[in-house]
């Protein structure tokens, strides 16, 4: 399966200069932080897979549920022949049940910032709908992408699930929202999924699982960096911590140095005094009326929300006009 590879930066070669200037960056911060998209390398993907079938990890089977519970009505919004845009595809069980129904959709966008997955996932998917055209982009969709010219004139859908929109900061969330406008165009629809406030005891839970699973997708970014930026990183000398912060309605997750210690990544001392905290990741959790709000404010219209009896998660059908 060919990938197309579009960034302003001409992804693979400078995706390691960014990813070394991001690492220093937030490491010589104060409080230290780390980039969530950084979790996703092969190992990375992975261990998120494994959490994504964790007892205590609700939203993927939650929306999984929501999607094929109210595929139908869902599948009306699409026009036939639309091409479906997915930002962030990781597994393809969920476009999936949108595939399937609707049957009438042209072609399949997958973008996503890890070419090497996409390309395995997009052959497979193709092999399963041999009449869907199938154009995987490897793209940061954080940014501006273009699409690939074969959907010119195709009726555009976006796809974006997973509560992947709560790793943004609500500003970022409204920019993603605006530009996901741009890019899919006049008349488009997006359709996006939203996790919801709920009972602290779950959203904890849900990130502090008794596995461990969650601890190892954390600590992993940790190993990435010692592999990729000649890290030295001791993995004992951290410990994974996620709590969710109701001031900010959102869950933080945290590498915590159980020491004061130095560490060397790419020829420089980064030092950590004993309890300090790299924050790796935001997720913010909506009330269905801040989504609407966030997502109005980007100029997209609600046309449908769809929640699972427990009130848990959301997926919304937005418009443009
Ligand atoms: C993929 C961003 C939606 O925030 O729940 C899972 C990532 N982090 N467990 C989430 C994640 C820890 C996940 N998203």
């Amino acid at each position: 399966m060919d990938v197309i590879v579009r960034s302003a930066l001409g992804l693979d070669r400078d995706a390691h200069e960014t990813f070394l200037a991001d690492v220093i960056a937030g490491l010589t911060d104060n409080p230290k932080r780390l980039g969530a998209k950084y979790f996703y390398d092969a190992a990375g993907s992975r261990l998120f897979e494994e959490i994504t079938r964790l007892p205590e990890y609700y939203p993927t089977r939650t929306e999984l549920g929501i999607l094929s519970e109210r595929a139908d009505e869902i599948a009306r919004l699409i026009r036939p022949g639309a091409a479906l845009v997915e930002f962030g595809s990781g597994s393809t069980a969920k476009v999936r049940v949108l595939l399937d129904a609707a049957p009438t959709l042209a072609a399949y966008v997958p973008v996503d910032i890890s070419a090497e997955f996409l390309g395995a996932e997009a052959t497979r998917l193709q092999d399963d709908y041999p009449h869907l055209k199938v154009l995987p982009v490897a793209a940061d969709f954080t940014g501006l992408f273009e699409l690939p010219p074969q959907v010119r004139g195709h009726p555009l859908v976006g796809f974006f699930p997973g509560s992947t929109i709560g790793n943004f900061e609500p500003h970022e969330a409204d920019a993603f929202l605006r530009r996901a406008a741009r890019i899919l165009g006049p008349a488009s629809r997006l359709i996006v999924g939203v996790d919801l406030v709920k009972d602290e005891q779950v959203l904890n839970a849900a990130y502090n699982d008794a596995a461990g699973v969650t601890a190892r997708f954390n600590l992993n970014v940790l190993i990435r960096i010692n592999r990729e930026l000649g890290g030295d990183f001791d993995l004992d000398a951290f410990a994974h911590r996620a709590f969710y912060n109701p001031a900010r309605s959102r869950i933080e997750m945290h590498l915590q140095s159980l020491a004061r210690q130095k560490v060397r990544v790419a020829r420089r001392t980064i030092p950590f005094r004993a309890g300090e905290t790299i924050h790796t990741e935001n997720s913010y959790k909506y009330t269905l009326a801040r989504f609407a709000s966030l997502a109005h404010g980007a100029g997209w219209i609600t046309r449908a929300v769809f929640t699972d009896p427990a009130d848990y998660f959301s997926v919304h059908a937005l418009t443009q006009g």
